[in-house]
């Protein structure tokens, strides 16, 4: 082909919002000139503002392209280049040095999806690095919804429990409780749906703090405030039971345990009867709200309670899932078309049965971790795991090492595919354990607040300069990740990185696979994907296009030869494995428990609002953020509303601090009545950029969050107390 003449190269977007969308890569001479979308027939997988905008991304002026080493202190952001030889010498070098000095288990390794969803590109490789090389500490709990993967589990037996996006259609009452997918898209073509099953007839209902871009679509918003969710479910039980409207045949043929949820909702184990009017001091929601809600989802069928996962990420968020899956029970909605679990409503991973033998998990051949005790996973993360630590707390880990009770002092920190400091909670505490490590390395494609931690960075490629192979969530398909361009710089892909460091320690059984033979392996190992040339030509392989899939039909439909995968065999509304843990803070049935610093905590006098921190239209958490197109959009601003800005003297477009005994950030005010009173939004994912006071100048939510976790390791990032006031720039 001519050089110069424009070529179309067709691919699916891998980054980290779910939605795997249709790419159509326009590049000339070697460089993108745009990015267009689906041009196939309905259902389109269409892209997004950043998926189309993703080539300033690449073409970032802040793109790392060199591997670098630190010169400045940590944090400054100082770094020279050095080759890629030294940098792989330098890392196995320490890798080596720490293993000795601390044990395997002092070699730390922190991963994030970073891209989503693709075959190679997770933390495997890095794991099979560090597996075959002795072992290192592996983190767990998934920051997105540790409380719902504990509650699905607990009550279902399998981390999979949503309907597919297309069953929306069936639907005749869809809640979307605490769910913006307009906005977070989980899963390409989510939105689409919802609109076209408003178009044939659904009532569509949101409860959430503020009113969003998805329930602009609905026809009511019931406002709520953080962290109550599970105080307004059980209330409508009570309505249900009281008024006899729970399917009792339902309950009686595929649940256990039903008696001693109604006994702690008609409060004959504490005396407290959990009414609408009960609830209504707790969440802000009008009794009348709640009964009328009630009697709506036990009689308007089939419904779907799309259970979103914002909510689960508050103190006890586990409580939350339960009892929103305790109602999909009552209603006689699980395992229906046009119904929904409530389990999860965001699933990323392999939820949909896809023929894959081994997807995003682990194989044997990767190695075992000897770091590890008992270790349960779902695909590459890690969801529990007593020997291991806990992401939050990293940090404290590294501070305190073996006299805070850990197995070891941790002496090196591996980052990859995660802007750790950024996202995990108490970014402040987070500093000083960056500055304390004696070694990190962080694979990266930009300079990132953490990056800018780093002693070395290996840069990395994006995904249009790599191949792979993605798969749809929500709507079944798998998407070839195709290779437009050569890496930009000295970027080398991941399968590189791993080999060349294997060599350098000595490993030996690593493997010589390269990144197209390992993709042809995994389609050939029995997926659908029967024709790897045609798959990867096209780009696209829709599974059963038409045909929706609804999680535990059988279940359902044939109970006798089909057991839920609990131990009972039935949906457990009672968790014998709970009730063993004999922690009045693990609940065998779903209970309203009070958060820490909610609205009764005595903090609340000097921190009297609540702080949430949404996923933003223009970032994908912290990605995307220097991207012109996407600034834009939207401007990262603090949500409040007019009776709280008011007192304080605050005008939208204000600069106002937000603080807590955490940490203070600066960030713009946006006064309005779309979000809760003494309820504030800080969207996350905005990148810490502290003043020389220690005051964070770019609005990054998590200088404010604590790193607390939940019993059963949720991560409460939407628990969080806080002051807001006007800020005076010192001169
Ligand atoms: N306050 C608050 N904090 C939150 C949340 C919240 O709601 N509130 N949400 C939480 C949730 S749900 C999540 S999932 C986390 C997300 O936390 P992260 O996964 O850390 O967030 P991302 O910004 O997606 O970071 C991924 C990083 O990987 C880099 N990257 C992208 N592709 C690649 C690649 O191919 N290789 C490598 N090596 N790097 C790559 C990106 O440049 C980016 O810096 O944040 C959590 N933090
Ligand atoms: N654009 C974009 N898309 C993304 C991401 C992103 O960062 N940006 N992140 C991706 C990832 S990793 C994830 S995990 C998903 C999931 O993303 P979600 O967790 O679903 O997204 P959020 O915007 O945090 O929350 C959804 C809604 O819940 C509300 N909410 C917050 N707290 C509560 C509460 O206590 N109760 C109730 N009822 N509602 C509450 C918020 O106001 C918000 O409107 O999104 C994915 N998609
Ligand atoms: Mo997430």
């Amino acid at each position: 082909m001519n050089q110069s003449e424009e070529k179309i190269v067709r691919t699916t977007c891998a980054s980290h919002c779910g939605g795997t969308c249709v790419f159509r890569v326009h590049v000339k001479d070697g460089a993108i000139t745009r990015i267009e979308s689906d041009d196939s027939p309905e259902p389109q997988l269409r892209a997004c503002a950043r998926g189309r905008a993703y080539r300033q991304r690449v073409y970032d002026p802040d793109r790392i392209v060199h591997p670098l080493r630190r010169v400045g202190e940590r944090g400054e952001g100082k770094f020279e280049r050095i080759s890629w030889n030294e940098a792989f010498d330098t890392v196995a070098a320490k890798l080596k040095w720490a293993k000795e000095a601390g044990g395997p288990a002092s070699r730390v390794l922190a991963s994030s999806s970073g891209d989503i969803n693709e075959v190679h590109v997770g933390m495997r490789l890095f794991h099979k690095l560090l597996a075959l090389d002795g072992g290192y500490t592996k983190c767990w709990g998934v920051m997105s919804y540790q409380g719902g993967i504990a509650s699905v589990n607990a009550t279902f037996g399998t981390w999979r429990t949503t309907n597919t996006r297309d069953d929306f259609l069936n639907s005749r009452l869809i809640i979307l409780w605490g769910w913006n997918p307009a906005n977070t898209i989980c899963g390409t073509n989510t939105t689409w749906y919802l609109a076209r099953a408003r178009e044939k007839g659904a009532k569509i209902i949101a409860i959430d703090p503020k009113l969003t871009d998805t329930g602009v679509l609905a026809d009511e918003w019931i406002p709520i405030y953080p962290g109550t969710d599970s105080a307004m479910l059980i209330a409508m039980a009570y309505v249900m039971l009281n008024e006899n409207l729970q399917d009792q045949k339902f309950l009686d043929k595929y649940t256990v345990g039903f008696e001693h949820f109604r006994d702690y909702v008609l409060g004959k184990e504490d005396g407290i009867a959990k009414t609408p009017a009960w609830a209504e001091k707790i969440t802000g929601v009008p009794a009348a709200t709640i009964t009328r809600l009630a009697r709506e989802y036990a009689t308007v069928k089939p419904g779907a309670l799309l259970a979103g996962v914002a909510p689960g990420r508050t103190a006890y968020g586990e409580q939350y899932h339960r009892a929103a899956s305790t109602l999909a029970a009552m209603t006689g909605n699980v395992g229906v078309s046009g119904g929904n679990a409530a389990g999860r409503a965001w699933e990323s991973g392999s939820w949909y049965p896809y023929k894959m033998p081994y997807g995003l998990s682990l194989r044997p051949e990767d190695g075992t971790n000897p770091v590890l005790g008992e270790e349960r996973t779902a695909g590459f993360m890690a969801i529990y795991l007593p020997s291991g630590v806990h992401m939050s707390n990293v940090a404290d880990f590294i501070l305190r090492g073996k006299s805070g009770g850990y197995n070891a002092d941790p002496k090196l920190l591996m980052v990859v595919n995660h802007n750790y400091l950024n996202q995990q909670s108490n970014v402040n505490l987070m500093v000083k354990a960056l500055k304390k490590i004696d070694f990190s390395v962080m694979v990266e494609q930009v300079m990132t607040a953490t990056a800018k931690f780093a002693d070395i960075i290996l840069p990395t490629a994006t995904f249009l300069e790599r191949n792979d192979i993605v798969f749809g969530v929500g709507t079944p398909f798998y998407g070839s990740v195709n290779k437009a361009i050569e890496p930009q710089g000295e970027c080398k892909t991941h399968i590189e990185i791993v080999r060349e460091l294997a060599k350098r320690l000595g490993i030996t059984n690593y493997g010589n696979d390269t990144e197209e033979a390992i993709i042809k392996e995994f389609a050939a190992a029995g997926t659908e994907i029967t024709n790897y040339e045609d798959f990867k030509r096209e780009g696209i392989l829709k599974i059963n296009p038409g045909k929706t899939y609804v999680p535990f039909q059988k279940q359902i439909e044939d109970p006798e030869h089909n057991p839920f995968q609990t131990v009972s065999g039935k949906i457990e509304i009672y968790s014998q494995t709970w009730a063993d843990m004999k922690n009045p803070l693990i609940p065998p049935v779903a209970q309203y428990i009070e958060t820490w610093e909610s609205r009764n905590d005595p903090l609340i006098k000097k921190y009297p609002l609540q702080c949430i921190s949404t996923h933003f239209k223009r970032r994908t958490h912290g990605q995307f953020e220097k991207v012109p197109w996407l600034r834009e959009l939207v401007a990262q601003e603090l949500l409040i509303n007019s009776a709280d800005a008011k007192p304080r003297n605050i005008k939208s477009g204000d600069k106002v601090k937000v603080f807590n005994d955490r940490g203070t950030i600066v960030i713009p005010a946006k006064v309005t009545d779309t979000i809760v009173p003494g309820v504030i939004d800080v969207p996350q994912g905005a990148w810490y950029n502290p003043d020389k006071n220690g005051i964070d100048r770019g609005g990054c939510a998590n200088v404010l969050t604590s790193e607390r976790i939940s019993p059963q390791g949720a991560f409460p990032y939407n628990t969080c107390l806080v002051q807001v006031e006007k800020f005076q720039e010192e001169n």
